[in-house]
């Protein structure tokens, strides 16, 4: 294979792990800590989850420990959206087992999920894993996004591991693919299957999180793979003075990922989604608040600019929440019918006839393009594919026609020139950062640990990133302490909670103290290229999110 200089010289990195964990494996112990409730609608989850509800959170200590030395078994699932630092999660895992016992061995199962359905795997074994030691994809085994949810898969997922003689199963995913692990977990127990499950905290979305769970994995990456994109764009922009550029980021629904590169690089406009909701904030007023900064910048000759746009934004205005609620029931209910429709005609009058009349007006009143994106497939969970909706181009097409009205009028006598992009999947397959690299290493480790003591349903919990790796503290926590129930695919489903920026949390007050400024003045930040080798301070640095958060920056 011809491979980059810098993925050479990436296989020589040697990932760093907490103090725990780098010593002798005989000598960690689990400390077990306070049990353990849901987030809320505890009486429904304890009565789904009997054998996993209520258990308490674990941390690995010096001490005589109980650890397995026999030789184990370990299957693993890539799962969901990729993420940087996935391989190196595998490559912690496989280095656990084997310094356990040199004959234990991992068994991937292709494709996601899926793979374990219909048990498709491979022997990860030392040599075939050595070539994907600190890179970024999740290509050693594949992904995929199949919810494990019929009596028939969980029936076929157990069938796999019984013949595959598995002592434990791992699934690196998201708040998804984790509620999917905490499903299994109780499934083996209840069906006496001797299989222990153990959850990895992925997504570059950032909001998989919680005390315990301090960040996913990905996030600092994907974040700073952005970060350097929107960095020379501020730089373009601020040289050729002619263009806006209206720039949407991956992060579904929450708005960390926006955030922290706002905090990275100081764009004129970022905006939040969960801020949107909070203020109840309909379109025309974001509109507004873009029109107020372009009209502004003009005024001072800065016919350019830059906006940040989180791309879920557009479920958290608050008519669009209604609408797009409403279009979730419709698809569940008459997604036959829809597809079936004659035309585009057809097809529009099946869902305006269906909906509230204020969700109809504003189906109407869209661009098609944007009306089409709107009622595309959900994803197996039961997602809107936010990816897929060009909120960039309806805030630029809102845009201009207000600045017309504005020029109209008198208040605005600037030049508009737009340029939309959207960052998503260029972040999530990039070599990891060190951080990643060093966080999943020891979360692969963690989740053997974990497995190896008979846990099962918990989610490997790293707490003290905002520190260099010898101060991390590892452990787990039960995967159900982390949920509760929401309306999926049109009925009640236990999932876990997805965190959203805190609006009263330090990464959100350091940028709305910055932003009034950002809007009218060029006062771009650029961080450049994330760097592999030299001083720990520029390669080791964890994101603004986690330095503020813990009282860092
Ligand atoms: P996960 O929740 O699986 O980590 O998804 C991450 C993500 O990259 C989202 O940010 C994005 O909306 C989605 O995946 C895109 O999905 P797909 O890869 O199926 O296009």
């Amino acid at each position: 294979m011809d491979i980059s200089v810098l993925q050479q010289s990436r296989y020589g990195y040697k990932p760093k792990l907490p103090p725990v964990l780098a010593g002798n494996i005989d000598d960690i112990a689990i400390d077990f800590e306070q049990k353990t409730a849901a987030l809320e609608d505890s009486d429904k989850l304890a009565a789904i989850f009997p054998y996993s509800y209520g258990k308490a959170v674990a941390s690995f200590v010096k001490g005589k420990g109980k650890i397995r030395r026999d030789a184990m078994r370990i299957g693993v699932i890539l799962s969901g959206g990729q993420a940087p630092g996935g391989h190196n999660v595998i490559a912690g895992l496989l280095d656990g087992l084997k310094t356990g016992n040199q004959a234990s061995s991992l068994i991937g199962f292709r494709g996601g999920p899926g793979g374990l359905v219909d048990n498709k795997s491979i022997e990860l074994s030392p040599e075939f894993t050595a070539a994907y030691r600190n890179t970024g994809g999740f290509d050693i085994i594949g992904s995929g996004r199949t919810k494990i949810e019929s009596r028939e898969q969980f029936e076929k997922s157990a069938a796999t591991v019984v013949a595959q003689k598995l002592d434990a199963l791992v699934i690196i995913g998201g708040d998804d693919s984790n509620t999917n692990a905490a499903m299994l977990a109780e499934y083996f127990k209840q069906e006496k299957i001797p299989c222990t499950v153990i959850g990895v905290p992925k997504t570059i979305d950032g909001d998989l999180k919680n005390e315990f769970i301090e960040a996913s994995f990905g996030f600092d990456t994907a974040a700073k793979t952005y970060s350097e994109l929107i960095g020379n764009i501020e730089r373009d922009a601020a040289s050729a003075k002619k263009y806006w550029h209206f720039i949407r980021l991956m992060g579904r629904s929450a708005s960390h990922i926006s955030l922290e590169c706002a905090l990275q690089t100081r764009p004129n406009i970022a905006l939040v989604s969960e801020e949107v909701e909070a203020k109840k904030q309909t379109l025309s007023e974001i509109t507004e608040e873009i029109c107020a900064s372009i009209a502004a910048r003009a005024e001072k000759g800065m016919n350019f600019g830059v906006v940040l746009i989180p791309e879920g934004l557009i479920e958290f205005i608050p008519e669009f929440k209604l609408l797009i609620s409403e279009l979730n029931e419709l698809l569940a209910a008459k997604e036959a019918s829809i597809k079936k429709a004659a035309n585009d005609e057809a097809r529009m009058s099946i869902i305006t006839d269906s909906l509230s009349k204020a969700a109809a007006a504003l189906y109407k009143s869209l661009p098609s393009g944007i009306a089409k994106q709107l009622v595309k497939d959900r994803d197996p969970h039961g997602n809107v594919m936010v990816s897929q909706i060009d909120t960039e181009k309806l805030l630029i097409a809102m845009a201009e026609k207000r600045l017309a009205e504005m020029k109209a009028q008198g208040s605005y006598k600037g030049s508009f020139s737009p340029l939309g992009h959207f960052f998503g999947y260029e972040g999530r397959s990039a070599f990891p950062s060190n951080f990643d690299a060093d966080y999943c290493y020891a979360l692969g480790y963690s989740a053997f640990v974990l497995a190896a003591s008979y846990l099962s349903g918990y989610i490997v919990s790293i707490r003290g990133l905002a520190f260099p790796s010898n101060k991390w503290i590892a452990g787990g926590i039960p995967i159900v302490s982390m949920m509760n129930i929401e309306r999926r695919h049109g009925k009640d489903k236990a999932v876990i909670k997805k965190a959203l920026v805190d609006l009263d949390g330090a990464p959100f007050k350091a940028f709305a103290a910055m932003r009034q400024n950002l809007s009218t003045e060029t006062l771009y930040r650029f961080p450049g290229a994330i760097q592999y080798f030299g001083p720990s301070e520029l390669c080791d640095r964890p994101t603004e999110t986690l330095l503020l958060e813990h009282g860092q920056q």
